[in-house]
């Protein structure tokens, strides 16, 4: 925790090997083991977890085999003084679920869906963690015409009931993307997630993740898309990142590309008390030029990057802002933040 009270989180993905569509690995791997030991050394307090991070192979695995082991990996955590905060069912990457998971047309493939998430679960109970991270890879289309949109809606939502009923302490947050691998994915953005939680079977349970990237890649702006979830205090986790443009998902160091719209997401973060919901996720990447010794650059960047961010949000001349607001004067507002993000 830092001193003014964040935790921060980032998954074991986030260092990686540097492979991209067009290219191999670049950087040899780290263990898990490997990894837990940079936490702390980098200033992090959370772990978060796709189901397979904590379990490897669980398709091959006994649910209780899966849950064996997945108390191992809690020990693991507290040997670090660690904790998890998420874990995640990896919906996207077993051949059952080539043509989405809740939303396939096979109605096995949605089974599968179905049982792969309840193990997810498993490994949180076992984590000692109450937060599911649904993000819905392939539920959308590469081709509008192979589904029914309305149809799919209510597989999902059937999916979030099934899961609830499941665990009855359980909490879901859903985190929206526009695109990638999908053409066009089913819940793009935090307004579709946020109505599936509302329809949902027990709405104070369901909430959303909001990433930069996912909400720049929808055209929208991240902070707006923070600030509307945190009004209804849906707002129980972030992968904050940056994204420049409209391109493949990049996930590049917080702030690195547009340092006004990063300190607008920790502004209204901030103003929100985020410190006391949720865990300051970062879900970012070294990119691919990096030597693997250099390659926890990202992490530390962006860590530091947002508390230079909430010194500068709380530091900022609030009654200058009110009063400029007051007058009309946005240009000179305008001065006054690009002056406070400069240090002048
Ligand atoms: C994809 C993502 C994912 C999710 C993760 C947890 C690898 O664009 O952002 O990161 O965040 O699967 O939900
Ligand atoms: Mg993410």
């Amino acid at each position: 925790m830092d001193k003014y009270g964040y935790r921060f989180s980032f998954g074991p993905w986030n260092i990686h090997k540097g492979a991209d569509p067009f290219g191999p690995e670049v950087r040899p791997g780290m263990s898990f083991a490997q990894k837990l030991l940079l936490y702390k050394e980098l200033g992090f307090d959370a772990v978060q977890f796709h189901d397979d991070d904590a379990v490897p192979d669980l398709d091959d695995l006994t649910p209780e085999q899966i849950r064996e082991r997945a108390r191992l990996v809690r020990r693991q955590l507290e040997d670090h003084g660690l904790f998890a905060e998420f874990v995640a069912p990896r919906l996207w990457e077993h051949p059952m679920t080539i043509d989405g998971a809740f939303t396939a047309n096979d109605p096995k493939a949605r089974a599968y869906a179905i049982e792969r998430s309840k193990r997810a679960v498993d490994i949180a109970q076992e984590l000692e963690c109450d937060l599911i991270v649904l993000w819905l890879a392939r539920e959308g289309t590469y081709m509008r015409e192979a589904k029914n949109v309305g149809a799919a809606t209510h597989q999902l939502l059937e999916a979030i009931n099934t899961l609830l009923a499941y665990d009855p302490t359980i909490r879901i947050a859903i985190e929206p993307k526009p695109n990638e691998p999908m053409d066009l994915a089913y819940i793009p953005t935090m307004g579709h997630a946020l109505a599936l939680g509302f329809q949902s079977a027990d709405p104070r349970r369901v909430g959303v993740l909001m990433e930069s990237a996912h909400s720049i890649l929808a055209g929208l702006d991240p902070a707006d898309e923070i600030g509307f979830a945190m009004a209804f205090g849906k707002l129980w986790s972030v992968h904050l990142n940056d994204q420049n443009g409209l391109k493949f998902d990049q996930d590049r160091s917080f702030g690195s590309v547009d340092l006004r719209r990063a300190f607008n997401q920790v502004r209204v973060l901030d103003e929100n008390r985020y410190w006391e919901v949720g865990v300051v996720g970062l879900d970012v990447k070294a990119i691919r030029t990096q030597p693997a010794e250099l390659a926890t650059k990202h992490l530390r960047n962006s860590l530091h990057m947002f508390l230079r961010l909430v010194a500068l949000s709380r530091s900022l001349d609030r009654a200058a802002v009110a009063q400029l607001i007051a007058a009309r004067d946005y240009e000179e507002l305008d001065w006054l933040i690009l002056s406070h993000l400069m240090g002048s």
